[in-house]
């Protein structure tokens, strides 16, 4: 323990996430759709169909719904290139997303970039994807000094991925947010690659979040296969940092299910390390989880995966007629050096 009264990161497997009926089956609709929408999103792609490249969100559901749902609304999210849940439960509707998969004048950004880059919404509390990583981190303790200077009671959180976190600016990120108790919440998901680079050629240490104690903050290690216990972690370390407890930095552990992006068949993961992980699939296993406990029904999850499958099929269709960006004001909102 150092002097801060902290110890190397904790590990949690299981936490009781204290979530009534309809929030449970509010956390598996938003499961749902990330899933629906991510596999008609790739099908869209295959088929010739997509603007561009995109990134496949599998694996990756329980991270972006369970830590976005431990936010308030006033709270400030920056969610990176595989936070498909966070976005849509903040509320950037599955057209605008679409749209702005497909360039258009409906989207988020009027078609001025592609796929999640970008996507941000203030009003939402949303701040864009920033495509250099890890630059949403220092951008976001930055909104989190603002909270804090401010003296506002809000929390602003990011993530961050495995090789992301090998970037010089991450270290000077988080050692700033300890230095100045800022209150942000760092999630690392550690999805086993970046590219097409196994963790184990990215660090000798086995956990991301054992460099929290480096800079005199709390470090805690999290199942991110298990929405429920992501939520719990997540929303201990958001009240915490509400109640001027400063940072945490939480890794998330998972796997990345498909390749980087739509281009990468990744035949460069051991079949049978996707095999283990495919069997501790995020959604099925909630969805295990709520029947065995008697939590939902088969026809209610069916209904509610309907329900997905009609609204993003909606998102295409919407995404599909609506303009592309005038070519006479395509510059507009445009900055270049
Ligand atoms: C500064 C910078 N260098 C390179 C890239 C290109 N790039 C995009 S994603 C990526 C890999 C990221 O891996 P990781 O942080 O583990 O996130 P994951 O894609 O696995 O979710 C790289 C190198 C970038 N976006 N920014
Ligand atoms: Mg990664």
């Amino acid at each position: 323990m150092d002097t801060n009264g902290h110890s190397p990161s904790r590990i949690v497997d299981k936490a009781s996430a204290d979530l009534t009926r309809d929030q449970l089956l509010e956390l598996y609709y938003w499961m749902a759709l990330t899933r629906t929408f991510d596999e008609r999103m790739l099908a869209y792609w295959k088929q010739g169909r997509g603007v561009g490249g995109t990134y496949s969100q599998r694996g990756h559901e329980a991270i972006s719904v369970g830590a976005g749902y431990a936010l308030g609304p006033d709270d400030i999210v920056a969610p990176m290139h595989r936070d498909l849940g966070t976005y849509l439960l903040r509320g950037l509707t599955p057209r605008r997303i679409f749209a702005s998969l497909l360039g258009k004048e409906t989207s988020v950004n009027r078609g001025r970039d592609s796929n999640l880059h970008g996507l941000g919404d203030l009003d939402l509390g949303i701040v864009g994807f920033i495509s250099h990583l890890p630059l949403s981190l220092p951008v976001t303790v930055g909104v989190a000094m603002s909270f804090k200077l401010r003296k506002e009671a809000r929390v602003a959180l990011t993530f961050t991925g495995d090789g992301s976190s090998s970037a010089g600016v991450w270290y000077e990120s988080l050692n700033l947010a300890a230095l100045y108790n800022a209150p942000v919440v760092v999630v690392v998901e550690n999805n086993q690659y970046a590219y097409s680079t196994p963790v184990a050629a990215q660090t000798r240490a086995e956990h991301i979040a054992d460099r929290a104690i480096g800079f005199g903050m709390l470090g805690v290690i999290v199942d991110g296969n298990d929405v429920e216990t992501v939520y719990a972690v997540v929303k201990e370390a958001v009240d915490r940092a509400r109640a001027g407890g400063g940072p945490t930095l939480i890794e998330a552990k998972t796997m990345r299910m498909r390749g980087h992006a739509i281009h990468d068949g990744a035949e460069y993961v051991p079949a049978d390390l996707l095999a283990a992980w495919e069997a501790r699939d995020p959604v099925a296993q909630f969805q295990d989880r709520l029947l065995h406990d008697g939590v939902a029904d088969e026809t209610e999850l069916d209904e509610i995966r309907q329900r997905t499958q009609i609204e993003v099929e909606d998102a295409i269709q919407y995404a599909e007629q609506s303009p592309l960006p005038d070519p006479n004001t395509i510059t507009d909102g445009i900055y270049a050096p």
